[in-house]
């Protein structure tokens, strides 16, 4: 257990002071009390929820009672005395039955949640913010993102500060992370630690709970000296909490200097091992050691087995004095990383144990840990029994808690008044990317004091070549401290103005897809966070989508609301070849919840979606949206905007041509192969006069909306019809699909299910390659000439319908030789 760096010693003057010793005593008294309640508490939820509630399917319930102890002490000195109203906190995932103790014990969670920890409807095997009632301020779950969400929300909370979009008078709170060691693994917290520093973040405290275990075994050695020169670098503050009291008492002893030597170059393996073996183990290997050292014999043999146990764990991260001493000397806003050294199942029968993750008490190790806690039978979770101090006195102390103060700590600020008129871009040919760099282009015209101020965009180094760089131009990058535009001082002609300050609306990125998602969750919730209502909009390839996903899906499943604008895409991107050119994001769209995709062909389009977007992200029943857009450029419809056209766009699609009466073939397309659908189409008409071609704008808009209207229906509301069940009904029962884009075919070929009709999907399945667009379209099936011989083998296909097998490579058609049935 290797330490060079210096503990902060436990000077208890910053917990005590003033001559008030004996007030001090009882407050850690309670705290100590407290600490105690939280650990069995925890305990005894994750021992319910598997050994005493009746269990339905044989599954494993499961819980971390030893990672929960880990941080027992930690999380009591924080939540019982340290945090103010307005500090936020993203728990350790594992340490979830801890959160709900204490929030229990605070009187913001109910028992009957305790009680169903992990079971429907009950308290979230990993904290939530959708999910837990008892005000979690960040969902966690996949390591590594929610310790690197509380760096990204104290950029977002000097963003708005900045901007005086909150009272002045409110407190700025610190930004806390309470992340396990192995947390530090996941590369997304180094990705965060180096934007951090460049943006120069403040108020973030991150907690480390130094167990030196991870799931599988036991962390390499001298780590904690990775972490501090790696925290250092960053510009942060590092405090290392290793040594508790009793250690640091011992080692001023004659022999005590030797011990602490022996505890520094003690493997973690070993002294893992010795935590779990007790006092018996550590003597054997002391004696062994240092028994011809003075004054180690005399000093152990002053100490029996549990006493020496007991001192050779007393690490500091389970010392509330050590804990209190360390987070109120902390001054400042400097971003600040605490070592705090723990033990995995700290008063645990497995504590130590290497294998101990996952690690249950039998019940026989429960009774013996009740006994220990006095827990009378029955009294499983009374918030008092078992304790000393008495009740009264606990009770009052929790009535002084300062976290526990009152304050509005779930904000829901006013909607942003948004206007009717929206700009529109003329054009006769154009892609979607352009006029989306145009849309909001015009927008940043706007006056100051319209809706306009509270979009704030962000991107990982790809504002430019995403095309907000006219947005950029005119409102500017945000930054802490003014800095010039060095090239503008210096007359060197660039598109690209560069000027930082506070006032700026653009957060810019360095190259990394899981800051993107994870500024985006932090800045969209600021509104219930620090109650300033963003209007976020991030942009990036579509293909490097797949390189945050994860991040991606914890902002979405933690309720942030952003605009997400994914451009180039698919194989249109043809000479940028295959490692650019996206295949499954359409899927991506469709299947991620709380995220709704759309992939507009036209610029009209897009400017209709924008504006419901903008709208959409501040619903409550909203969501965030994503629209995936292309660079190549397609003749625009010169066409009237109608309401009803409008409704269709967001709804997820129309007929651009309508199908005759009874037509029995339709194109439906969405995106940049629009194109080539309107050409295959102009030529079927030919042959099939009533042929329909639809645009679908949001194959994720009508998939949910039709599976919406089966549950409905399922419900008993007969007359419930989905969007895409209407514009189908205007086909023949037995009409021919021929679905096209520019990605997984599978994004469109649920259509055929919806009236049972014959469909053939075409898209991408294979990955791209370089080429150009004819080349390409052709060989990945995407161009006129491709849907022209879907739609005549589907034909095909009906015609001889009820005959089985069809030869296996059928004879070349050509449109004049479709069959009709
Ligand atoms: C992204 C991700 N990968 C894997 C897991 C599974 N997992 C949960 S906890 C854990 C180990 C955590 O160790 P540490 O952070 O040190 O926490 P401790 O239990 O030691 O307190 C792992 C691998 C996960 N939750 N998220
Ligand atoms: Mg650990």
């Amino acid at each position: 257990m290797e330490a060079q760096v210096q503990t902060k010693t436990a000077d208890p003057a910053g917990v005590r002071g003033g001559g008030q010793d004996a007030a001090v005593e009882r407050r850690l008294a309670c705290l100590r009390a407290l600490e105690q309640k939280v650990l069995w508490l925890s305990t005894w939820m994750i021992h319910h929820a598997n050994h005493v509630r009746p269990n339905r399917d044989g599954l494993k319930v499961g819980g971390h009672q030893a990672s929960c102890a880990s941080l027992a002490t930690l999380m009591t000195a924080l939540y019982f005395d340290i945090l103010r109203p307005h500090d936020r906190v993203a728990v350790k995932p594992h340490a979830s039955p801890i959160f709900h103790a204490i929030q229990y014990l605070l009187g913001r969670q109910n028992r009957a949640m305790l009680e169903r920890f992990r079971a429907y409807g009950g308290a979230q095997s990993y904290p939530s913010r959708t999910k837990d009632g008892d005000d979690v301020d960040f969902s966690t779950g996949s390591v590594g993102l929610g310790v690197a969400i509380t760096l990204f929300a104290a950029l977002v909370q000097d963003y708005v500060r900045l901007k005086g979009m909150v009272c002045p008078e409110q407190p700025a709170g610190r930004m806390i992370a309470l992340a396990g060691d192995a947390e530090l693994d996941e590369g997304n917290v180094s990705e965060a630690l180096l934007e951090g520093w460049k943006h120069d973040v403040r108020n973030v405290w991150w907690i480390i709970d130094y167990n030196r275990q991870s799931l599988d075994r036991v962390v390499e050695d001298r780590l904690f000296q990775r972490i501090d020169s790696w925290f250092c670098a960053m510009g942060w503050r590092v405090v290392t909490l290793k040594y508790g009291r009793r250690q640091l008492e011992l080692f001023e002893r004659p022999g005590g200097e030797a011990i602490r030597d022996w505890i520094d170059s003690c493997p973690n393996s070993l002294y893992s091992a010795l935590v779990y073996q007790g006092g018996a183990g550590w003597r054997r290997h002391l004696l062994r050691d240092l028994g011809s050292t003075r004054g180690v014999r005399a000093l152990l043999d002053d100490h029996d087995d549990d006493a020496l146990h007991a001192v050779m764990t007393n690490l500091a991260g389970h010392d509330m004095e050590s804990i209190l001493t360390a987070f109120h000397g902390v001054e400042g806003d400097a971003p600040t990383c605490f070592i705090a050294y723990t033990i995995k199942g700290y008063g645990l029968p497995f504590a130590g144990h290497k294998d101990n993750h996952a690690g249950l008490m039998s019940p026989e190790q429960m009774e013996v840990f009740r006994n220990r806690h006095r827990i009378p039978p029955g009294e499983e979770f009374e918030p008092f029994a078992g304790l000393e101090p008495a009740a009264e006195e606990l009770r009052a102390f929790l009535a002084q808690v300062p976290f526990a103060a009152p304050a509005t700590r779930l904000c829901s600020p006013p909607l942003l008044d948004m206007p009717q008129q929206w700009p529109a871009i003329a054009a006769a040919r154009m892609s979607t990317q352009e006029g989306f760099g145009r849309l909001l282009g015009e927008l940043a015209r706007q006056p100051e004091g319209s809706f306009v101020d509270r979009i704030v965009t962000t991107s990982p180094d790809v504002t430019v070549s995403t095309n907000l760089g006219a947005w950029v131009n005119r409102r500017g990058v945000f930054d802490r401290r003014p800095r010039a535009d060095v090239f503008r001082e210096e007359a060197i002609a660039s598109a690209q103005r560069w000027e930082q300050s506070p006032a700026g609306q653009h957060i810019e990125l360095g190259i990394a897809e899981n800051n993107l998602f994870l500024l985006l969750a932090a800045l969209g919730l600021s509104g219930p966070l620090f109650g300033a209502r963003l209007l976020p909009i991030g942009t990036l390839y579509d293909p490097f989508i797949s390189r945050g996903l994860d991040a991606l899906n914890y902002a979405c499943y933690q309720g942030a609301r952003f605009l997400l604008v994914a451009t180039p895409s698919g194989i249109s991107l043809a000479p940028e070849g295959g490692a650019h050119q996206s295949v499954i994001t359409p899927l991506i769209g469709l299947g991620q919840p709380e995220l709704t995709a759309f992939e507009p062909a036209f610029v009209d389009e897009l400017s209709v979606i924008l504006a419901w977007a903008l709208a959409h992200l501040q619903d409550d029943d909203g969501s965030s949206v994503y629209l995936r857009l292309s660079t190549r450029p397609l003749d625009q419809p010169q066409r009237v905007m109608t309401p009803e056209l409008r409704r269709e766009i967001v709804r997820g699609g129309y007929w651009l041509m309508p199908p005759g009466p009874e037509a029995d073939l339709a194109v439906i397309c969405s995106g940049v192969v629009t194109a080539e659908a309107r050409a295959a189409h102009a030529q079927l008409l030919d042959d099939v006069p009533g042929a329909g071609l639809m645009v679908v704008t949001s194959a994720d808009r009508l998939h949910s909306d039709w599976l919406a209207a089966g549950r409905d229906r399922i419900e008993g509301h007969r007359e419930a019809r989905s969007h895409i069940e209407e514009l189908l009904a205007q086909l023949a029962p037995n009409a021919v699909l021929v679905t096209v884009l520019d990605g997984h075919p599978a994004t469109l070929s649920w259509l055929g299910s919806v009236a049972q009709h014959r469909i053939v999907a075409l898209g991408v399945e294979r990955f791209g390659q370089s080429g150009d667009i004819p080349d390409l379209y052709r060989e990945y099936r995407l161009d006129a000439a491709a849907i022209l011989d879907a739609a005549a083998r589907a034909c095909l296909d009906r015609a001889t319908a009820g005959r089985r097998f069809l030869p296996a490579k059928p004879p070349p058609l050509s449109p004049s030789k479709l069959p009709h049935s």
